[in-house]
């Protein structure tokens, strides 16, 4: 497996885009090309997939079986965890376990765990990750096309004259995808985002509409109401195809659908909603995306629906160029809602009905079948919190982070008598609450398929050997199953055999099922391993690109359906107390919970550490100055966070990224102040909108500390973040108690270091400055400060990449930076090439006036591109403040 006959094509573990990646491994090295041959990518990778290589190390890596503490064989583990729920099932009934799975596990992965949970335990308490991220458009889809089905194609998303992007930040978080689509503006394409929030993906858009928060039903059935009373709508599609336009109209009528009506409840200006209407009525080529500022909200199922709507009435799905999409955002977020692995579906696209029941039974050879659906992720750790479930599975997601609620998500995991976790690495917040935790092969081991965005299905190739003792998930399912006395049902011996049996499952008794994969029932274990990417359903002829272009849809009927939906307000409003709307997201270079872009010192640069986003007027109004740590204060909790304050938010709105954890941060994560209201029909968390409020944090210290290794917790009240770098691991720590305070943390800290040090303590100010060698090499580093100044880390980093430190480079240590030399605090916007901001601003102050320009003088933007928007940002920032200067 080490690639010894060209490179081997494989797909990219991080997002919905499902890129194809050529890769060339070698003893656990290897450099990811993108796959020109690949129809998601055709060649083209972002910042997280080309950075592959620094996250397939061992370091960290979870690799043999423990229970308790305590290391164990897989046949002792597996036993265990076969022992514990067999019996649970008999004196609690199958109600009592459940599986917690995610968009990160392989499609036979998928598989196996449905087949196990609602076939031969006969619960349906089996729910994914795919909860927090996709539930609302897989109701809203359903009800609208009888169906879970994404109607278009990526080829869309370039043949379209308009593209709508409905809280999708797509310029970071489906890089290629936008990539794509830039390339298809550059030709005229026009794009309007729909976001409260001044995102990259806005501040390229033609038109941005900045609306209140969760104000996106008013702003579409507006949208419907104008193309009605324009005579836009198609009402021959609609005679045809589609039911339910009435009751839509009835709902309509009960709200003020004149523009100005809606522009005020949506705090948009007439004008800029008067544009988007005619443009979008004038448009027939047009794909609206959606994503998380739709699905995670109380109202996201609506969201759906007002979306679809546009489309069924105006006939644009099913369309080239014309459709609404919603956009997945893990690698096999579909291969889940395909399989089953949501509580709310049996499997293969069935539901609880008899007679599906009794079909997947039939073919599982199962000894029983699920009744119901089963518990949906958080109403599935609410039952472990108070009692009902008393035995937990968690695969392949971290959702003691990733959860709303995060305190209560914790003591359900506290709570419940048995946990076990499946995870690759070591030091996930959730593993800290394993009775047992199972080694699973990771990307790059794991051998399967997933299917992306656009219903293609590729293949995960493995690149190296099973690591230690690590098991594909499978596998562990499989032997859990065996142990739990379900020899029988599953015995495959490879994900191809697995594959195959799925496959026939979606073309079984299948008189009307859109997923359908006849076409691959056939698959030989090297057919398999040869298989090209393909879009299903999917026939002996092949794939399809594009569902619906008959106007036939898989309700009972055949006909589409609109769906009448009425905006209302947050689960949860602001108010006098907490005056901020709170919303969470992504950033361009981090994928979830840090778990794997963490470990990539090139992906650390560009946001090191957590940060909470908001406009200087509110900052101004709470005393918190940017660049300052400040504290996020909700109903549920508190953070404490660096403030930036930008423009970019709309004054009474916050941000914060969802991505730190306690192994990383224990301060700056999210979810412990995020409510866990959910849609009622979807159960999907309102991540996008929690009341806050922020305060100055009051510290009387602040320092860093360096070191070879990552210190995983600072235990106490002490605010800090951790920050991989080349070589080493930067730790920012700030703190509210004496002296004594920083003497406990320094000790603990350099406990164990050599005896060359170089100290300099200047007691009166508050000072302390200490650098450990190590035959000449840098060892750590610890720096504290009661008022003064500390200064940039650059250098101080850099030299623990050096195998010998120089005269020089000792007599400089304390100072902490180089004589003579430029040091910067300006952040990296191009991860590839390691550009920082100030280059790019010196670079438009030279002259520069768009993107190219700067790549051609300073590389930023020349390699992955996923940071061109922000060039662009920066270009318009520089140019308005030369022009103020001039002014
Ligand atoms: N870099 C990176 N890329 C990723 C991921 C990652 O972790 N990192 N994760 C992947 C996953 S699993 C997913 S689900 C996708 C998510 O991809 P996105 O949905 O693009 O990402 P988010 O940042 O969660 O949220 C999108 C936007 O919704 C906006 N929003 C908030 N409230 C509202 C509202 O009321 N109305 C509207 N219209 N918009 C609102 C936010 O301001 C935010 O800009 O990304 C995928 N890609
Ligand atoms: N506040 C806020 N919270 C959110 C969101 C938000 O926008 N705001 N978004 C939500 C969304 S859309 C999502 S998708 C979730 C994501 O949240 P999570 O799923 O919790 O995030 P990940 O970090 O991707 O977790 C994956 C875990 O699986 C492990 N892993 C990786 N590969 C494998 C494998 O092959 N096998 C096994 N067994 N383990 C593996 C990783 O080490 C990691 O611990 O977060 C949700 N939470
Ligand atoms: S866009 Fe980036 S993260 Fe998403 S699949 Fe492609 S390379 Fe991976
Ligand atoms: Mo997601």
């Amino acid at each position: 497996m080490d690639g010894e006959g060209g490179p081997v094509r494989t797909t990219c573990p991080y997002c919905g885009v499902g890129c194809g990646l050529a890769v060339s491994p070698r003893d656990r090295l290897l450099k990811a090309s993108g796959d020109a041959a690949h129809p998601a990518n055709l060649g083209r990778l972002c910042s997280k997939g080309a950075a592959l290589g620094s996250t397939v190390g061992l370091d960290g890596r979870l690799l043999h079986p423990s229970i308790g503490r305590r290391r164990a064989s897989w046949k002792e583990a597996a036993g265990l965890v076969g022992q514990r729920f067999r019996e649970t099932i008999d004196r609690h009934g199958p109600d009592a376990v459940g599986f917690y799975v995610s968009g990160q596990l392989l499609t036979e992965d998928y598989y196996a765990a449905n087949k196990l949970m609602k076939g031969f335990i006969g619960s349906g308490n089996i729910d994914t990750n795919s909860r927090l991220c996709m539930a609302s458009a897989v109701v809203a889809h359903k009800l609208a096309f009888g169906a879970d089905l994404v109607p278009g194609c990526y080829e869309d998303l370039e043949i379209a004259d308009l593209v709508v992007f409905s809280g999708h930040n797509a310029a970071w978080t489906h890089p290629v995808l936008y990539r794509r689509m830039e390339a298809a503006k550059a030709c005229g394409q026009q794009h309007v985002v729909i976001d409260p929030r001044r995102t990259d993906t806005a501040e390229m858009a033609d038109l941005h509409l900045a609306l209140h928060p969760q104000t996106d039903v008013r702003l579409w059935n507006g949208l419907l109401a104008d193309l009605i009373r324009r005579g836009a709508i198609d009402r021959g599609f609609i005679n045809d195809h589609v039911n339910g336009l009435n009751e839509v109209e009835q709902a309509l009528a009960q709200d003020d659908q004149s523009i100005a009506s809606v522009a005020v409840d949506c705090g948009l200006k007439i004008a800029d909603l008067e544009r988007f209407y005619a443009l979008f009525a004038r448009t027939p080529r047009t794909v609206s995306l959606f994503s998380m500022g739709a699905n995670q909200s109380a109202q996201g199922v609506a969201k759906g629906l007002a979306i679809i709507n546009a489309h069924l009435a105006t006939g644009r799905i099913g369309k080239p160029g014309a459709c609404p999409f919603s956009i997945t955002g893990q690698p096999n977020a579909m291969g889940g809602r395909e399989t089953g692995g949501m509580a709310t579906t049996l499997a293969a696209h069935m539901d609880f009905d008899e007679a599906a029941r009794r079909r997947v039974k039939r073919f599982w050879g199962a000894p029983t079948i699920a009744a119901t659906p089963g518990l949906k992720a958080v109403d599935m750790f609410e039952a472990a919190a108070d009692g009902r479930i008393k035995a937990l599975w968690i695969m392949a997601t971290n959702p003691a982070v990733s959860l709303p609620d995060a305190h209560r998500v914790r003591q359900a995991l506290k709570a419940c008598p048995f946990v076990v976790v499946s995870d690759v690495m070591a030091d996930t917040d959730t593993l800290a609450f394993a009775d047992v935790a199972l080694p699973a092969l990771a990307w790059g081991e794991k051998d399967g398929t997933v299917t992306n965005s656009e219903r293609r299905i590729s293949r995960q190739r493995a690149l190296f050997e099973a690591p230690g003792e690590a098991r594909a998930d499978w596998r562990i399912i499989a032997d859990v199953a065996q142990a739990m006395g379900f020899a029988d049902g599953f015995n495959w011996r490879s994900p191809a055999q697995i594959f195959r049996e799925w496959a026939r499952l979606t073309a079984y008794e299948n008189d009307g099922r859109t997923l359908n994969l006849a076409g691959l029932t056939g698959m030989t274990p090297q057919s398999y391993d040869a298989l090209e990417p393909v879009q299903w359903p999917v026939t002996a002829a092949g794939g399809t690109p594009r569902l619906f272009t008959d106007g036939r849809f898989e309700t009972a009927d055949g006909r589409g359906r609109m769906n009448p939906v009425r905006p209302r307000g947050p689960a949860r409003e602001v108010c006098e107390v907490y005056p901020l709307a709170l919303n969470t997201g992504r950033v361009r270079d981090h994928w979830h919970t840090l778990t794997r872009t963490g470990l990539a010192p090139e992906l650390c640069r560009n946001e090191p550490e957590p940060f909470v986003e908001l406009h200087p007027d509110d900052a101004a109004a709470s005393g918190v100055c940017d660049g300052q740590l400040t504290r996020v204060q909700t109903r549920s909790g508190e953070a404490v966070v660096v403030a930036r304050l930008t423009d970019r938010q709309t004054p009474g709105c916050a941000f914060m990224p969802m991505h730190w954890t306690s192994a990383y941060a224990a301060s700056g994560r999210v979810n412990p102040l995020v409510a866990a209201a959910v849609d009622p029909r979807s159960g999907q968390p309102e991540f996008k909108h929690t009341p806050a409020r922020v305060r100055p944090y009051r510290d009387t210290w602040r320092g860093f500390y360096i070191g070879r290794r990552p210190e995983l917790s600072m235990s106490g009240d002490l605010i800090w973040r951790r920050i991989t770098q080349d070589g080493c691991h930067l730790h920012e720590f700030a703190g509210r108690g004496d002296v004594r305070e920083r003497e406990a943390l320094r000790r603990r800290l350099v406990e164990g270091a050599g005896r060359d040090v170089l100290r300099l303590e200047d007691a009166s100010a508050g000072s302390l400055r200490e650098a450990y060698l190590n035959e000449g090499r840098l060892d750590r580093v610890f720096f504290a400060t009661t008022g003064g100044r500390l200064p940039p880390r650059e250098w101080l980093t850099q030299l623990f990449e050096k195998p010998c430190l120089d005269d020089l480079d000792r007599l400089n240590l304390l100072i902490g930076r180089a004589p003579g030399q430029p040091h910067s605090n300006s952040p990296v916007v191009c991860a590839c090439r390691g550009v920082r901001a100030d280059k790019i601003v010196a670079a438009a102050r030279a002259g520069a006036r768009d993107v190219d320009t700067v790549a051609d003088a300073t590389a930023a933007g020349s390699a992955c591109g996923s940071c061109r928007p922000q060039i662009a940002r920066i270009l318009k920032e520089t140019l308005v403040m030369a022009n103020q200067d001039a002014a």
